[in-house]
């Protein structure tokens, strides 16, 4: 089974950094897990120079970028059969997850999707939707309006589809590190967002930032949800790389010092990223019919 995911977001969302850090997770996995998991990543030459790119940035202390013209970014994982993420998920079956990584704000999307980079953009299983939520003080961000039209036009699209109709949503709220602590007092949560395991309890928190960021899109979903049962309740990571000064006095990635070791590694959400690969493991095997 293959399950394609694309990955939107407006600009200064984040999507660059967010394309550096799954490529050091996927990375990071790989080395934790070895053999045993059956990950496996793949991307074509030129995609995996600009992933690795992205992600020695991150690891020289800088805030990344991409060459001019770089319009989307494509990886997949594999997970073969017999690994423990398959088992995990009781299928014996190898899945594949393709992941375009669109890196046009999704509020220009919209208008362009006749275009034959942007044609596969609504026709996806996953949606990946980046929401910075340093954003949150400031109310309904303009990406709103945009991850709704996009949306309408999914749905449209589906509808002349006979065949499996759900889709499934996905949030990745970013510079979590950003937000000011008196913010979560406003908005009397706690700054520590639930661990992967509370499913219930993050799905519930990611909802309060999306009904003060996103309220229209929060009820476009909910009301597709229900009249029509077509997205599956959203799924929340939380991302950030810690920042710190360096010595001029800029703000800049961090590293932190590897446990037990002399080495130094980028100071990341590592569970989050590792909570999304999972969770497209997941998702891919559940659609096997
Ligand atoms: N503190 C902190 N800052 C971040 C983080 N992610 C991104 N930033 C900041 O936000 C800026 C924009 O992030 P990008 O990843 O480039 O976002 P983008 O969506 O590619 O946006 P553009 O390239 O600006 O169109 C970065 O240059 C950083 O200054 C994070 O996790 N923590
Ligand atoms: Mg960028």
């Amino acid at each position: 089974m293959t399950l394609n995911v694309g990955v939107f977001g407006s600009d200064g969302s984040g999507r660059t950094t967010f394309t550096g850090l799954l490529y050091m997770a996927q990375v990071d996995f790989s080395n934790r897990t070895g053999q045993k998991s059956g990950f496996r990543f793949f991307a074509e030459p030129v995609q995996i120079k600009a992933m690795q790119g992205i992600y020695n940035q991150l690891r020289s202390r800088e805030w990344p970028f991409l060459p001019a013209g770089v319009l989307k970014i494509s990886c997949s994982y594999v997970y073969s059969s017999g690994g423990f993420l398959s088992k995990l998920f009781n299928r014996a079956e190898g899945n594949t997850v393709v992941i375009d990584i669109y890196m046009v704000d999704i509020c220009h999307l919209v208008g362009f999707m006749e275009k034959p980079i942007y044609k596969k953009a609504a026709d996806n299983d996953v949606f990946v939707f980046l929401l910075d939520a340093s954003d949150l003080p400031d109310g309904p961000v303009p990406a709103d309006g945009a991850f709704c039209s996009f949306l309408s036009r999914i749905v449209e699209a589906k509808r002349d589809n006979s065949g499996d109709n759900s889709l499934d949503v996905v949030f990745v709220l970013t510079k979590f590190d950003m937000i000011d602590k008196g913010v979560f007092t406003d908005m009397a949560i706690s700054p520590i967002h639930p661990l992967i395991s509370e499913c219930d309890k993050r799905s519930e928190y990611g909802e309060k930032f999306m009904a003060r960021m996103c309220p229209k899109t929060l009820a476009f979903l909910r009301d597709n949800a229900r009249a029509k049962s077509l997205f599956r309740s959203a799924v929340y990571f939380f991302s950030c790389v810690n920042a710190s000064f360096d010595e001029e006095g800029n703000v800049v990635p961090r590293m932190k010092r590897v446990k037990g070791s002399a080495n130094f590694e980028l100071d990341y959400t590592y569970e989050e990223y590792e909570g999304l690969i999972k969770n497209l493991a997941e998702l891919a095997s559940g659609r096997i019919s």
